[in-house]
């Protein structure tokens, strides 16, 4: 059979979005045998938008070795799932489905710098202008965020239903249904820490003020959320803010203004503010930010197979807007506001009801392309 086939009966659906409402109750009483009849169509549904869009990606990249090397990975996995289409949930397909999802989660767990070293590639062989960049920022995301929800519903189902155990009891699979905000934000600074000191520098200390402003005023801050994205998105906004006030201090300094954390709940919003006093960004910089491939600081040190050596303090460029997709992925957001000269505030905000946070997926039947068009901008 013909994949290319397969990938256009699959795409004539719609994928099914998720809330986290919808997840947590089937965590606490769905059944496998329903699991495995969504997910082995829900995932093809979604593999196959993600391989239709990648056909408007320009030639260009999609001909570099790394890009042939992501969408080989894509048709196995397609296929592998395919492969269940009609078998009946007994037992031994059930087993074989929980580990053939294990796999797959395996096999694209580092395809990112994979991605990002396509770009580099397409970039090498013929600079990539302007209108290029906009295709490839309005495709990246597009892709990024197809495969955060693909990783989230395998994760899921291989969580409940197979060997592995959730990081904490409490947990329903990967969700945390009290997940405490300001552990989250300790727990990443910590990290943080711990990844500068490796690398000789002190840090700037860390103050946080928590307010529960939507159910009881003195209980802590908890919301039902994936800790892992929360954590993604904090631990990239820290390390920035620290990295940014280090920098202008320098190595030496007495003493670092802190990274200060304002965690409030809402009726509607849980809001994380973040602000450092590292001196800021020009306007004009700030979105840049934001773009695939742009990193203020030294590419990575990779090794052979393009892996990064160690846990570098600054990334392929690709930390801030994945982080925002994370934000994005339930319907919340990121954003940067800065003042050039003192400092940054970065706020995340995320869906306080559950039942609010619902998958935000692109829609391939109403793509566009582009970010802009290619007419450019309709004011001077
Ligand atoms: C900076 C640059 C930046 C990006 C994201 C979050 C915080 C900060 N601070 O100076």
């Amino acid at each position: 059979f013909k994949l290319s086939k397969q990938f256009e009966q699959y795409a004539r659906f719609q994928p099914t979005p998720v809330t986290l409402k919808s997840l947590i109750d089937f965590a606490v009483d769905g059944d496998i045998k329903d699991s495995y009849k969504f997910l082995r169509v829900e995932l093809l549904v979604r593999w196959s938008h993600m391989r239709k869009e990648m056909n408007y990606i320009p030639t260009r990249l999609l001909e570099t070795p790394s890009f042939q090397l992501i969408n080989k990975s894509y048709d196995q996995s397609f296929s592998e799932v395919l492969a269940f289409n009609n078998i009946e949930p007994n037992p031994t397909a059930l087993r074989n489905f929980t580990e053939t999802l294990v796999g797959i989660r395996r096999r694209h767990a580092d395809i990112i710098p994979i991605f990002a070293r396509a770009y580099m590639e397409m970039d090498k062989a013929g600079p990539i202008d302007l209108i290029e960049k906009n295709h490839l920022q309005y495709f990246y995301d597009r892709i990024f965020m197809n495969r955060i929800g693909i990783r989230t519903l395998i994760y899921q189902h291989t969580l409940l239903f197979g060997n592995e155990l959730p990081q904490h009891p409490q947990q329903a699979g990967i969700i945390d249904p009290y997940c405490d905000v300001v552990r989250i934000v300790q727990d990443a600074y910590a990290t943080a820490k711990h990844l500068f000191e490796r690398a000789s520098y002190r840090i700037p200390a860390l103050e946080i003020t928590s307010h529960n402003a939507c159910d009881n005023e003195n209980s802590h801050v908890t919301i039902v959320y994936i800790p892992a994205h929360l954590y993604h998105i904090v631990f990239e906004l820290l390390k920035n803010s620290l990295r940014a006030t280090v920098e202008r201090y320098g190595l030496d300094a007495k003493e670092y203004p802190p990274v200060r954390v304002h965690i409030v709940k809402g009726h509607e919003d849980v809001t994380i503010a973040i602000a450092d006093r590292g001196g800021g960004v020009p306007r004009s910089k700030l979105s840049q930010l934001f773009h695939y491939m742009y990193s203020t600081a030294p590419k990575p040190q990779t090794d052979s197979n393009n892996v990064a050596k160690g846990t570098p303090i600054a990334g392929f460029g690709y930390g801030l807007p994945i982080a925002r997709l994370y934000a994005k992925y339930f319907q919340g957001n990121l954003s940067l506001a800065s003042v050039e000269g003192m400092g940054t505030w970065a706020y995340v905000s995320i869906k306080a009801e559950p039942a609010n946070a619902s998958e935000h997926l692109p829609i391939s039947s109403k793509m566009r392309y582009s970010y802009t068009t290619k007419k450019g901008s309709d004011w001077t």
